[in-house]
């Protein structure tokens, strides 16, 4: 199995490298994007919108799930923030005629990047069975063309509903409410490839699978750990807070293969200081793990704190909270024995990290009283990802460091409403009580045997067994694992239908018929029959708040994704249904009420929504230290410890985001902190293990990925680049090495793809 770059494009993967940067943000970050939003959407635009983000008037940053704080900016955005905003409110359009211009065998030709510079799509798209191009298509007969396919279905379940997180929570309500009244829970969403992981190992040990520390935590602990995430780019606010921790004295732990600039210093571009002077120095201590190793760290941090409560005096005093853990706790005696167990040499092996650096760690960790732990992908894409994740859990419950103030879980979200559509019911396996909740309220029996995730769906799409698919929002065939075998599956569909702002991958790899419904984004207005709508989204703290659009649409045919639904729902389920699909789009308000009578926390979401500041959803381990768990306490775990083993020979790959893409939007080719610009096909090595493998710098070489079950996969002509990553472990960016991600290749227990653990064979390519 190979991929080439993309052949048509006007613009060439020509990497050019410096040395990575050791600091992030400050003056360049805001010139380099409004460099971006000018480009897009000119220079009024560019002030008159950027001005509304993540206001208390405004909308949502459609960028990352990072919370607003309650005194805000009058620029409360970042620099990848303006990226986003500018990448949705761009003034460029993918008419009728454009798609005249390209068939789609053109399209799929065409690299991710130049698909989305095309612009805003515009009106619904039809492709026929065995036409060149796609045509205009009015809206009722998009729908009559869905509806068609579902209805001849042989069982509901041969339809797969995806979801991306960038829709909002009436929205994602209505949806899951429509998916289920058709029949089916197959509800796939970006979070079984996201923070499934993290929802997975805090359900069952916490009770509640999201994070338990709000914003003004931060600000409170000690200690903040942050493991497996790159703030700089993907979350670039957070530095922000950070910086602020830093200032009441919080000491900040990173814990990266990469030395990743944001985590290093921080120059804040909205005070004098980050302006003008070197900025804030935030890690106190890196530790430069191998990829994989997070879980025997935590191990053997929990022995050596186990085994400091054990001096009984001096620093080990008080070193675990034994009134906590008696009070709220199962399973100690099984976790220490399994704690104390943890070997220093089998740690350092899967670490790579050594002695005196875990040392350094211990003694923050017993001088800190409050501890957060922050994570991202780096924790979640691994096989013992699960495993990985409680262990943190452990590490925090030892010493009391949940459900009080300044300490806790803290998974740092991805796209902007991924949480919110959770907890809306977008989810593949849902709660008993939801289902019934949902059964009281409307009058139906939803359907209660759980339905495909993401890798599943992919399986059932290649195997027949699935046949309709409908993605609200998203670029599924890009973002899953396994390219090839996505790509197959999704050209083996009946029917695919994709709800989309912007042109993607995933509209040229289609099944028999395809469908582009393009939809209002949430930079725009939103008027439906009884006046202007707003909608709400859940950040990644669990605080809900509103987020109202201004901008003129980009085009008079676009339809909101409620609407969308809504007018779905009607055409398929016709008079059986009783739900007033025609009220729910006329007023938002109305899908407000039914959400507050289904989902626990939403108790008078209507009034609540008006303070701009938003709500806090109730969270029992935080606001009670009570724990809805099997056990009815917070649960230690004593997991056996895991970490890759990667062969003689071969390093261990992790595919991660440049400073210059959302997921698979690509904005740019500037990877400005780690110094890489115009070329993506670029894979990161350590100086030693490219001598040992004898890959020069700037060599070119193809990987392969090798899986378990024999079969290799391969990614052509990679730009070696000599970088200070750990010991045995390489980099490359995602989406273009999804090729070499095994489908099966997935997290136990969360199903997550592994796609921060790939065992790769680096083949030199011959110089042309
Ligand atoms: N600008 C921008 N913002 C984004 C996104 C974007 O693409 N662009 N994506 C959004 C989404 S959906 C998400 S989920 C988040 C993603 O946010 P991140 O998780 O920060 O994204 P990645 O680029 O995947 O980076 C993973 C980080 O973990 C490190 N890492 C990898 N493996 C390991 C490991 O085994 N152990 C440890 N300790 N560290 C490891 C990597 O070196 C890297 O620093 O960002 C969101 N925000
Ligand atoms: N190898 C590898 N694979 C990964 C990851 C990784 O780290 N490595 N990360 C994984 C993660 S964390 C995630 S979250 C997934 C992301 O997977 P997805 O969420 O499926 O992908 P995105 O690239 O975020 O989707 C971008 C598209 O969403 C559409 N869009 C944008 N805004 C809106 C909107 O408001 N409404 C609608 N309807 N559509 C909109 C646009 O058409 C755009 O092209 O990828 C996963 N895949
Ligand atoms: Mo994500």
């Amino acid at each position: 199995m190979a991929a080439k770059p993309p052949a048509g494009d006007p613009i060439q993967d020509a990497p050019e490298v410096t040395p990575p940067q050791r600091a992030a943000a400050g003056l360049p970050a805001v010139g380099h994007s409004l460099r971006i939003a000018h480009q897009q959407m000119g220079v009024r635009r560019t002030a008159l919108t950027l001005l509304r983000v993540n206001q208390k008037d405004g909308f949502d940053c459609p960028g990352c799930a990072w919370p607003e704080p309650d005194k805000r900016h009058t620029a409360e955005f970042c620099e990848n923030g303006a990226k986003a905003v500018a990448e949705e409110a761009t003034l460029r359009r993918v008419t009728p005629d454009f798609f005249a211009a390209h068939p789609v065998a053109d399209l799929a030709t065409r690299s991710g990047y130049w698909l989305g510079q095309q612009g805003r799509l515009t009106q619904p798209m039809y492709l026929a069975e065995g036409a060149e191009r796609y045509e205009p298509v009015s809206w009722d007969r998009a729908f009559d063309i869905v509806a068609d396919e579902l209805t001849a279905l042989d069982s509901p379940d041969e339809a797969v509903f995806y979801t991306s997180g960038r829709t909002s929570n009436e929205a994602a309500f209505l949806y899951q409410l429509f998916v289920r009244e058709f029949g089916t829970n197959n509800l796939p969403d970006c979070s079984n490839m996201c923070h499934e992981s993290s929802g997975s190992a805090l359900t069952e040990t916490l009770g509640v699978g999201k994070g338990s520390v709000l914003l003004e935590d931060l600000y409170k602990a000690d200690l903040i750990i942050v493991a497996g995430q790159n703030p700089g780019t993907n979350h670039p606010r957070m530095l922000s807070a950070l910086e602020k921790a830093k200032a009441g004295g919080a000491k900040i732990i990173s814990v990266n293969p990469l030395p990743e600039a944001g985590l290093e210093r921080f120059k804040n571009p909205q005070n004098a200081r980050g302006i003008a002077g070197g900025g804030t120095s935030l890690t106190d201590l890196f530790l430069h793990i191998r990829l994989g190793g997070d879980q025997a760290l935590f191990r053997l941090l929990n022995k050596l704190v186990l085994e400091a409560s054990d001096s009984a005096s001096g620093a080990g005093e008080g070193a675990i909270d034994e009134e906590f853990i008696r009070e709220h706790t199962h399973g100690f005696e099984e976790f220490a024995a399994a704690a104390r167990a943890a070997d220093w040499d089998e740690t350092l092996r899967a670490t790579g990290l050594d002695r005196a650096d875990i040392d350094r760690a211990l003694a923050m960790v017993l001088a800190s009283k409050r501890t957060i732990v922050c994570w991202a992908m780096g924790l979640t894409q691994h096989k013992h990802s699960v495993p990985t994740i409680r262990e943190v859990v452990n590490f925090l419950l030892l010493r009391g460091n949940i459900g009080r103030p300044g300490a806790g879980v803290c998974p740092v979200r991805g796209h902007s409403n991924v949480q919110g559509d959770r907890t809306m019911g977008i989810f593949e396996r849902p709660a008993p009580a939801f289902l019934d909740a949902l059964e009281r309220e409307f009058g139906f029996a939803p359907p209660r045997e759980h339905g495909f995730d993401v890798v599943r769906a992919i399986r059932a799409l290649r195997d027949g067994q699935a046949k309709v698919f409908f993605a609200m929002g998203g670029n599924f065939v890009a973002a899953s694992p396994d390219t090839e075998v996505t790509e197959a599956a999704m050209r083996a569909a009946r029917l695919t239908v994709h709800v989309s702002t912007k042109l993607n991958r995933s509209h040229a790899v289609t099944g028999t018929r395809a469908l582009i419904l393009p939809t209002l984004g949430r930079t725009e207005r939103d008027l439906q029959g009884d006046g202007p709508q707003f909608v709400t989204v859940e950040d990644s703290m669990g605080m809900v708040h509103a987020s109202r659009g201004r901008l003129e649409p980009a085009s008079s045919h676009l339809l909101s994704e409620p609407a969308i639904v809504c007018r779905l729902a009607r055409r398929v389920l016709g008079p059986e249904s009783h739900t007033p699909w025609e009220e729910f789009e006329k007023d938002y308000g109305r899908i407000r009420d039914r959400i507050a009578a289904v989902v626990p926390g939403f108790e008078d979401f209507n009034d609540r929504v008006s303070d701009p500041a938003g709500f806090a959803l109730p969270h029992a381990p935080r606001d009670s230290r009570s724990f809805p768990t099997a056990t009815g306490k917070a649960n230690f775990t004593a997991a056996p410890v895991e970490y890759p083993k990667v062969p003689e020979g071969r390093l261990l790959l992790q595919t991660l985001r440049s400073h210059d893409q959302y997921n698979t939007t690509i904005y740019g080719l500037d990877d400005r902190y780690r110094g890489i610009k115009n070329g993506r096909r670029v894979v990161l090595v350590h100086p030693e293990d490219a001598q040992e493998l004898g890959l020069a710098d700037g060599s070119y070489t193809d990987l392969v990925s090798e899986w378990t079950d024999g079969t290799e996969r391969r990614a052509t002509g990679f730009r070696v680049i000599h970088y200070p990553t750990a010991r045995g472990c390489a980099a490359s960016y995602y989406p273009e090495t999804n090729v070499l991600v095994p489908l099966d290749a997935t997290a136990d227990t969360s199903n997550t793809p592994a796609s921060k653990s790939v065992v790769v064979r680096l083949e030199q390519t011959p110089p042309a």
